[in-house]
């Protein structure tokens, strides 16, 4: 027996910390994680982890940690099966679902715990497209997919965008890195995040943050904006309108590239200082230093996270954050080094000092439509917004068969009860997860996946974080316990048992024999800068450590002139919207509250509810209200708080916080399954997502469901 110490990364979260890991090892060769530490040799990460990142050690190791799969009997209990037969049981039920009902009855969804997983969005969404099922579905479509999917619409930059090393300033809205280790390229990498902001203020940087709570990120801003919740498109739009009069735009950018900027001028004409500082809760003057700040500035860009999008209006707010950076042209410039390397990232095409074509990523011919709500297929997956009723409505492509792979519907999902409706009346529900989570709970198949320890895997999910070539290849450093597999073989033996082929970038995956995950990664991301295969050598030959690739760092080429496209800023809905937004104020109705979003610091969405030491942390998603407003209600602090929404009631404990906006109150989501009650929120917290809809005031793009700035009554409960 003995310890042996190896380099790995955290696959807690996307960030991908770079750790050590000391690994016992006993006398019959089993190897168990005992303790994981930053890693401060690494050049990207210094040793930095988060507290979640830091407990892998129990999530590997916890009694209850499932490490057998489950199969319902005839009585409809769960009964330990091994996976092999679970499998095999699970690819008789789809081959009887898919004769009767046809392929699109299956539907996959990978959720947030997947994508940790560098292999497992490949195999769900090539195992779903074998089939021939348009029902593939990630948590994209609840996150943030106006960034996603809309903003090609107006072009995008070949060169990338300035990064955020380079920036003079910065400007964060409704996205708080500190705590969620998230920015869109442009924004912060999430490696020690504040050190980093930090450290660009100290040499000059100067940071706007727009949102309605003082939140982390909110605190180091040079300029903090508490913007009135759903109300980021005036803040913009008037900021867009003071750079305009003044003129303090990049003149010769706007004339050499971009369509459309008279149409936008016009539009944010109407939207002043002083008439969008009404409709946004902020002062005249704070929209215009805003302004001057931000233009002020030579490199760095405009970046939102996820409160922006969930809070109504995501399309619009994404297009004029796209209208911020495209004429203050934040864009890498001929001769520079592209902003992303991404050295796994296969298909990335040349990096021009230009607008690339160009692409159809919604409602092009021949992109398959939902049944509902005129909404279709974003790029290749379907908007998790139809889910639902593509369950429960009879007819022709009704989902019989669901895969979740790494996801939490049960909570994660708008409309709580009737996505939990929709999950007990489907035929089969497979959830692939390692704990008994909400949606496991109710599933017909628990598949036991093996943990992020335990598995080879590659740094594509984090590489847009970096901007240098900087990649890795781990090796599985302990023993899967019990009869788990990796994600990525549940569905090569699925796919292998109905006779459906897997096409990956590179071609596809052999059939007749099992790939190895070194050969599934090469076909995964074929045509990338280095193929994972030379990546896993170079990183064996550097004892485990993040190779840099330095010289295959991509510069940014002059245009082509034979092949000319410019930014439309007039694309589609665009500017319209702006003039339809500022004509329509938002209605009261009675509810004179707003619940926003924001992450917990001890959970990744519902990742983390059964580790001991998070749980010691907290055990709810608090309520937070500003202090006048719990005294002006005869709340409590401590005490319960009744939320209803014009869609359902939920119960949240009360704590005080003078950072948040009056008349809102700030919930984590993703806790409480799907019954938490006023008897147990403080050991269970409460699911927001029983208070949304996916019908009313959902983006008619995207579908995105308004899951912040939810309007809310608040009662002591
Ligand atoms: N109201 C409201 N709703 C929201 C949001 C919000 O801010 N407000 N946020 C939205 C966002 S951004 C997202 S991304 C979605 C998330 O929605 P989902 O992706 O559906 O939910 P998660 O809670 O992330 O689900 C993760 C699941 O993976 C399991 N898991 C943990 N580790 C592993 C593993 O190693 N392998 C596998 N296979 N599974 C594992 C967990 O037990 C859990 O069941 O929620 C969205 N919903
Ligand atoms: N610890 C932890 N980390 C996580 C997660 C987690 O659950 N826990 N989830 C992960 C996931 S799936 C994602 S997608 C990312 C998300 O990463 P972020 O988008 O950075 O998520 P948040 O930290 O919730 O920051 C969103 C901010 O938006 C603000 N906000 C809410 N509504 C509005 C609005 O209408 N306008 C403006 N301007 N702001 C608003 C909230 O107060 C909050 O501070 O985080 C990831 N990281
Ligand atoms: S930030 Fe994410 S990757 Fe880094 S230690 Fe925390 S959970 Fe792990
Ligand atoms: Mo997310």
């Amino acid at each position: 027996m003995g310890i042996e110490t190896q380099k790995t990364f955290c696959r807690f979260c996307h960030a991908n910390c770079a750790m050590i890991v000391d690994v016992e090892v006993t006398g019959d060769g089993t190897r168990k994680v005992v303790e994981v530490r930053g890693d401060p040799d690494d050049p990207a990460y210094g040793g930095y982890t988060c507290l979640k990142g830091r407990e892998l050690p129990d999530s590997h190791n916890a009694e209850h940690r499932l490490k057998h799969s489950l199969v319902r009997n005839e009585a409809g209990e769960f009964v330990e099966t091994p996976m092999d037969d679970a499998l095999a049981h699970v690819a008789d039920e789809l081959r009887r679902i898919i004769n009767e009902h046809g392929p699109h009855s299956v539907a996959v969804f990978m959720g947030s715990g997947g994508f940790q997983n560098s292999a497992a969005m490949a195999a769900s969404l090539s195992f779903a497209q074998g089939i021939g099922s348009r029902n593939f579905y990630t948590s994209v479509t609840l996150d943030q997919p106006a960034k996603v999917y809309t903003t090609m619409r107006y072009g995008r930059w070949m060169g990338g965008p300035n990064t955020f090393s380079e920036s003079d300033v910065a400007m964060f809205i409704g996205n708080n890195p500190v705590v969620s280790h998230y920015a869109p390229v442009g924004g912060v990498p999430p490696f020690s995040p504040s050190r980093r902001i930090r450290d660009r203020q100290a040499q000059g940087m100067k940071l706007i943050v727009a949102d309605p709570r003082e939140s982390d990120v909110a605190r180091l801003a040079d300029l903090y904006l508490p913007v009135k919740p759903g109300e980021d498109p005036a803040l913009l739009a008037g900021m867009l309108n003071v750079i305009i009069t003044e003129e303090i735009y990049d003149r010769n950018f706007v004339a050499a590239h971009v369509d459309g900027f008279d149409e936008l001028a016009r539009a944010v004409a109407t939207m002043t200082p002083e008439v969008a500082a009404e409709r946004a809760g902020l002062e005249p003057d704070q929209i215009i230093a805003a302004a001057r700040m931000f233009a002020g500035g030579t490199k760095g860009c405009a970046v939102t996270g996820t409160g922006p999008e969930m809070a109504g209006n995501g399309t619009l707010t994404e297009y004029l954050v796209t209208c911020l950076n495209t004429v203050c042209a934040r864009f890498k410039q001929e001769g520079e080094k592209a902003a992303i390397p991404g050295v796994f990232t296969p298909q990335q095409g040349p990096r021009r000092a230009q607008v690339a074509p160009p692409v159809p990523m919604f409602g092009a011919e021949g992109m398959p439509k939902s049944r509902f709500r005129g909404l279709g297929h974003l790029g290749w997956e379907m908007p998790c917004n139809v889910l639902a009723d593509e369950i429960l409505t009879p007819g022709e492509g009704q989902v019989r068969a669901f895969i979740s792979v790494g996801g939490n519907p049960v909570v994660g999902f708008p409309d709580q009860q009737k996505m939990v409706r929709a999950l007990d009346d489907l035929d089969l529900f497979v959830q692939i997860d390692p704990w008994m989570s909400a949606s496991a709970k109710r599933a017909d198949v628990v598949l036991a996946p093996s943990q992020c320890l335990e598995r080879e895997d590659i740094t594509n999910l984090s590489e847009w974080w970096h901007e240098e070539p900087y990649a890795r290849y781990v090796e599985a450093v302990a023993t899967p316990p019990g009869d788990v597999i990796d994600e990525w073989e549940m569905f090569w033996t699925l796919a292998k048992h109905l006779g459906t082929p897997m096409n990956l970038a590179g071609g596809p995956l052999p059939m007749d024999r099992k790939p190895t995950k070194e050969e599934f990664l090469d076909l995964s991301v074929a045509g990338c800068l280095v193929p994972p295969s030379q990546v896993r050598r170079d990183c064996a030959a550097n004892a485990g450590a993040a190779v840099v690739y330095s010289d295959k760092h991509p510069l940014v080429d002059p245009a082509d002139k034979g092949e000319f496209h410019r930014f439309d800023l007039a694309c589609g809905d665009m500017p319209a919207a702006i003039l339809r937004y500022a004509d329509n104020p938002p209605l009261k109705a009675g509810y004179d509250f707003k619940l926003i979003s924001r992450r917990s610091k001890t959970r990744f969405n519902s990742i983390g509810h059964p580790l001991k030491k998070l749980q010691e942390k907290t055990t709810t998603n608090p309520a937070y209200i500003h202090p006048d407003d719990i005294a002006a209600l005869g709340l409590v602090e401590g005490g319960i708080v009744e939320i209803s929404s014009p869609h359902a009631t939920i119960h949240g404990v009360v704590k005080a916080s003078d950072k948040v906006r009056r008349g809102l109150v700030s919930m984590a989501h993703a806790y409480g399954d799907a019954d938490a009650s006023k008897e147990d929120v403080r050991t269970r917290g409460s699911s927001t997502n029983r208070l949304t809809s996916d019908t009313v005031d959902i983006d008619p793009i995207t579908g995105q469901a308004l899951q912040s700035a939810i309007p809310v009554k608040l009662v002591a409960a």
